[in-house]
């Protein structure tokens, strides 16, 4: 099933000439109605007319994080004060939070491009749903919620915490799909373990996984201890929430709602547009918001688009998963290393856990790696020659996927702390001096 085929199907020429009618209606809204923009837009010369279709685009200023902040709370709003129904924020770790204030039609599309999202995942409106992400300011929680009402869907607000009582709750309401980060998911596995429960005590079919990444491995790893097939869900509060792009069943790229997102691939130190395939930082630009509409918002996330046609159907174009954030990428003796390396490593070894944490320090002015990682009761041992080989084995495999070593250290089974939101895998010492 396609939610809105007209859009999600639509030939691609089609698709940019749609995109290019949205592209100057936008421009021209927010020059008029937004100081930032107007004032950039007349630094460079350039005016609303000089965007004539979506190639033109790469005309047009870019937005980072930090002009969020700097107009905060509302200097990029361009709608009145009056038309703004909700309010959402995403907290840093440092600086003002980022303010985004969503109009009623705002709300509307948020909800279309959710229910599309299920919709390719397989939700019916026979399914119960469990929304699992943190309800409150953060998006992740009413965007969903929303979307599994627009399409008829039964939701379950569960939020996060409680999770035993949640688990019942799974159960004895038969709740088939459930949408929560991949890192509760896994602590959701493992509680019904300890509860006594396996998979067959429940009935979910379908999990919609986002707000961090995650890897192919995490993938298998959580559909087996579950026993529901887990799809990407892809957003930022920035942008809209979840919903920017979603996965269907073929789970190869996540299809891009790019009637409403546009996005381009750059090269972050360069700023120039990447070609098609080349893994980069992603760009969007909201070609049809009212509340805070924006011109090419830098993510940092990384990752490529994907050329050719999905067999799904579908026409709107694909992103790889994201391999990181350009500001999460480690730097270490001037190697470059990212969490998910680490990861699909663990969990390829049947003797870990999927629980693990980075610790990066610099000694005698050299970087240090640490990763901890809960061995698996049935490999936890009081053997200190078996756990040392268990090491060498993990510090082999660790040194040959990064190219730099790493000392490893073996915990016991929960000893990790684990997440209900986003999960923490990386501390760095280094910037905390
Ligand atoms: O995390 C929105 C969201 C909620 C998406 C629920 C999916 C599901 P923010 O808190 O603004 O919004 O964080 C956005 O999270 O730039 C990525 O770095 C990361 N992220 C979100 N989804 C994924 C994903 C929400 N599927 C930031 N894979 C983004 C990898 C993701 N990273």
């Amino acid at each position: 099933m396609i939610w809105n085929p007209n859009k999600e199907c639509m030939p691609r020429e089609q698709m940019r000439e749609l995109q290019g009618k949205r592209l100057q209606k936008l421009v021209s809204y927010v020059y008029h109605n937004v100081p930032f923009y107007r004032h950039k837009m007349q630094e460079m010369d350039l005016s609303p007319e000089d965007i004539r279709s979506i190639d033109d685009i790469v005309k047009l200023p870019f937005t980072t994080k930090q002009d969020l902040r700097d107009n905060y709370p509302y200097g990029l709003q361009a709608a009145p004060a009056s038309e703004i129904v909700r309010v959402h924020a995403s907290s840093g770790t440092t600086g003002n939070p980022t303010i985004v204030g969503y109009t009623r039609r705002d709300l509307a599309i948020w909800s279309e491009v959710m229910s599309r999202s299920l919709t390719a995942y397989g939700v019916t409106r026979h399914d119960t749903f469990s929304v699992s992400y943190g309800y409150g300011l953060f998006t992740g929680g009413l965007g969903a919620h929303y979307g599994v009402e627009n399409m008829g869907a039964t939701v379950i607000p569960a939020s996060t915490g409680n999770t035993e009582k949640h688990l019942r709750l799974i159960r004895d309401l038969n709740i088939t799909g459930i949408a929560c980060t991949p890192s509760y998911a896994l602590y959701l596995a493992e509680v019904t373990e300890r509860m006594g429960l396996s998979k067959d005590d429940l009935s979910l079919r379908i999990g919609a996984f986002g707000a961090e990444p995650w890897t192919e491995n995490m993938r298998q790893e959580i559909q087996q201890r579950l026993g529901l097939k887990g799809y990407n869900l892809y957003g930022l509060s920035e942008i809209m929430g979840p919903g920017v792009s979603y996965e269907c069943e073929e789970q190869h790229g996540s299809h891009i709602n790019e009637d409403h997102f546009f996005p381009e691939i750059i090269d972050p130190d360069t700023l120039e547009p990447l070609p098609v395939g080349q893994t980069g930082e992603l760009v969007f630009t909201t070609l049809t918001k009212e509340g805070m509409p924006l011109l090419r918002y830098r993510t940092k996330d990384l990752c490529a688009l994907m050329e050719g046609e999905c067999p799904c159907g579908r026409t709107n174009v694909r992103m790889t998963p994201i391999m990181g954030r350009s500001d999460d990428m480690l730097i270490i003796r001037g190697i470059n290393v990212f969490p998910s390396q680490v990861e699909s490593v663990i969990l390829e070894m049947k003797e870990f856990e999927p629980q693990y944490l980075l610790v990066v320090d610099r000694k005698n002015n050299l970087d240090t790696l640490e990763v901890q990682v809960e061995v698996r009761r049935d490999f936890f041992s009081d053997d200190i020659g078996t756990m040392l080989g268990l090491k060498k084995k993990l510090s082999d495999k660790l040194k040959s996927v990064l190219s730099i070593s790493a000392e490893v250290k073996l915990v016991e089974p929960n000893s990790i702390q684990r997440s209900e939101g986003k999960s923490k895998r990386v501390i760095d010492k280094r910037k905390l001096v």
